[in-house]
């Protein structure tokens, strides 16, 4: 995760001798690419995206930049381009080169993941630009500086010529461009989505600063109808916004919800050593939002900078409703939960030495964040309560109202858990328990369907393996109150077998399976019900997931059998290897390819058989077999491949995944997809949907 500048007043300045010291050459991050970018499947490509970024949108915070531009190129190429004051081109004093070359090809032998120090003493931000040089096949910059424009060029991290002087100019700016190396990443696929949404976020914690994507991968070919003149034209978007932190919850995290009040509060605070920006607002959501912020990387796993908020605002509102007699009884009291519910807030800092922790390294361990946040919190939200007489009265109707739910559903909701908890552990009748009392080794399944849940209960091992088969899509659960979702017969079989309880009575040591597997089909519906049971653990048992105890089950996509040897292949790349290994090259060259048909395979019809013929007379290819879901597996299958923990593949769940899987979800199942769309167009000053 590359960090983000602190506040400005770091030392200025060029490189001193001890600085050189800590340089080194780009081997290190080619062979050891995952320290630097964490992966070399998709995230890790997309990572070499943001690090470029990263270092034009510092030059924006800085102020030097207005504009930044995204373009994705044929061949896996990237630009990205600003127009800040230009990467330095002058001849470094000790290392006699120049400034760009030593960005560009030397390492800072403590970067890693830990770039602040490097930032604030060096003051040149192309930390990340070494690291993506090195991991890719070519890679060019071109520095606007004027009079001139200076270029370099490189291939796998090595300057092909000395900086040159190429043209002349009157701007200013970098622009860098870059090509994934595919030694490195098996698959590059720039995801435009995934880009985009990353952009927006960064888009609106930046004031007017204008940020732009285009693809032209594929030119989009138009004819006039008056004219037949033919035109092309690149997909583009532009995000553009006034208002920060204000424009986000206005036009972004609240378009599809019903403000409580008109007003958004809003403050930002320079400290000494912290920047506060935070901004708040009600809806009559059932959920609250909370997104976090540390030099603009956003804390999923929260941390001290939410924990300040979360003191101030209770501490504020329950004053607040006291000293205007919202709350009559003296001993009444706002609780965090009521607090938060219908709560959109964005909480940003940016401080000098940001400390991230947690399962996924996204939360904030900084204990000056949350005395910074709540320090300037509990002066100023009093103070615009006080100003904002009608706006305060929206909130307080709101929280009040969630404390009186709170209060009515308690007893209901006792009822449930206790019931469960008292009656000895009523365990759903459809559950297959273990036979293991011991958490450390029990494992539950959770199965999608009676049919499944058969092969599943069959194939375990009786010990240590448990099985829940639920029936049917579960309970949409995004807007569903919690006494509700417990009403919930599937949803309740589900929370009593995994012992936890939930909600104010949830206890992670009563966890009665310390893997809890998600085994869904890998078809459209399989991934619904996955999105479903993703969701309900992120919004009810998230610290199952911090915990690393949700998993998601991995079925095979391909059964490759050739005579008496059978193998399972879990991906098509994995497929093709298998066929490799098992029809050695020059045997393969001999037979015909791409000739399906279907036969039988364990009484089943597979769906495709790709038969490899060598001759007529002797079928001797590798019968291969597509699985569409887990019932088309007998017991035995299904366990060898899916359950059994010698060979199977288990996904761990991250927090990351289940917020994903969670908009995924507001986005499917969300009534209103416009809301979005229209906000694009209507507030994104700068949205071009089709750019010449
Ligand atoms: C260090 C000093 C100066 C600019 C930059 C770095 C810089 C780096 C990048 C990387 C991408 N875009 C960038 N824009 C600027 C300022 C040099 C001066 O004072 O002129």
């Amino acid at each position: 995760m590359a960090e983000k500048s602190p506040p400005a007043g770091g030392k200025k300045g060029g490189y001193t001798a001890a600085d050189i010291d800590v340089l080194e050459g780009l081997e290190p991050v080619r062979k050891r690419p995952g320290m630097y970018i964490g992966s070399t499947g998709a995230e890790g490509v997309h990572h070499l995206l943001w690090e470029i970024f990263d270092n034009s949108y510092d030059e924006a915070l800085a102020g030097h930049a207005k504009n930044i531009t995204v373009t994705l190129l044929p061949e896996n190429q990237v630009r990205i381009s600003d127009d800040g004051r230009g990467i330095p081109t002058d001849t470094h004093p000790k290392i006699k080169k120049s400034a760009l070359e030593v960005a560009a090809t030397m390492l800072h032998a403590g970067g890693k993941f830990d770039h602040s120090a490097y930032k604030v003493s060096g003051g040149l931000h192309g930390v990340g630009l070494s690291v993506v040089n090195a991991l890719s096949s070519w890679m060019k910059v071109e520095v606007n500086r004027k009079p001139d424009v200076f270029a370099q060029e490189y291939k796998r991290g090595k300057p092909l010529a000395a900086v040159k002087k190429v043209g002349k100019t009157n701007k200013t700016g970098t622009t860098v461009t870059f090509q994934p190396d595919p030694e490195i990443f098996k698959e590059i696929n720039w995801d435009w989505d995934k880009i985009i949404t990353h952009l927006r976020q960064q888009a609106y914690l930046i004031k007017g600063v204008k940020i732009n994507i285009t693809d032209e991968r594929l030119p989009i070919k138009s004819v006039r109808p008056e004219n037949n003149e033919e035109s092309t034209f690149f997909l583009s978007h532009g995000f553009y916004f006034e208002g920060g932190v204000v424009s986000y919850i206005k036009y972004f995290l609240n378009r599809k919800e019903e403000a409580k009040h008109p007003n958004i509060f809003y403050v930002s605070k320079d400290l000494e050593d912290m920047q506060v920006e935070v901004g708040f607002q009600y809806t009559d959501d059932i959920q609250g939002k909370e997104m976090g912020f540390a030099n603009n990387i956003h804390t999923l796993e929260g941390g001290m900078h939410i924990t300040g908020f979360r003191s101030a605002i209770t501490r504020a509102l329950n004053d607040y409703a006291r000293k205007n007699s919202y709350l009559k009884d003296k001993d009444e009291n706002l609780t965090g939960d009521d607090i938060r519910e219908g709560l959109t807030a964005v909480v940003s800092v940016k401080l000098r030495e940001p400390q991230f922790e947690g399962q996924t390294k996204a939360k904030l361990g900084n204990p000056e964040a949350r005395t910074a946040v709540e320090g300037v919190l509990n002066v100023e939200i009093p103070d615009w309560l006080e100003r904002n007489p009608s706006d305060a009265r929206g909130m307080l109707e709101k929280v009040i109202l969630a404390s009186k739910a709170r209060i009515a559903a308690k007893a209901a909701r006792e009822t449930v858990i206790r019931k469960g908890a008292m009656e000895g552990f009523t365990l759903p009748g459809k559950l297959r328990d273990c036979s293991s009392r011991d958490p450390s080794e029990s494992e539950l399944f959770i199965v999608e369907g009676d049919s499944a849940g058969g092969s599943a209960t069959q194939g375990r091992s009786r010990r240590t393996q448990a099985i829940l088969p639920l029936r049917g899509k579960i309970l949409n659960v995004e807007k569903a109150r919690l006494d509700k979702m417990l009403a919930n017969e599937e949803i309740r079989s589900l929370v009593i077998a995994i012992g936890t309880a939930i909600a104010e009575e949830f206890d992670l040591t009563k966890l009665r399976y310390h893997k809890v597997v998600i085994m869904t089909d890998a078809d459209s519906d399989g991934s619904h019900i996955r999105t479903l049971l993703l969701t309900l653990f992120y919004r009810y048992f998230p610290q199952l997931i911090s915990a690393g105890h949700i998993y998601i089950a991995q079925p095979p996509l391909y059964r490759l059998q050739k005579g008496s040897e059978v193998r399972y292949a879990y991906n098509d790349e994995a497929k093709e290897k298998i066929s490799k290994e098992l029809m050695p090259a020059e045997k393969a060259q001999k037979i015909k390819k791409g000739e399906w048909e279907v036969s039988e395979i364990n009484g089943k019809a597979g769906e495709e058989i790709e038969a490899f013929e060598e001759s007529p007379a002797k079928l001797k290819g590798i019968i291969l077999q597509r699985y569409k879901g887990l019932g088309e597996m007998n017991p035995e299958q299904l366990w060898e491949t899916t359950m059994n923990p010698e060979n199977r593949v288990l996904l761990q769940v991250t927090m990351k995944d289940a917020e994903l899987a969670d908009e995924v979800f507001d986005t499917l199942m969300g009534s209103e997809v416009l809301p979005r769309k229209k906000f694009i167009q209507t507030h994104a000053k700068n949205v071009k949907n089709l750019d010449v």
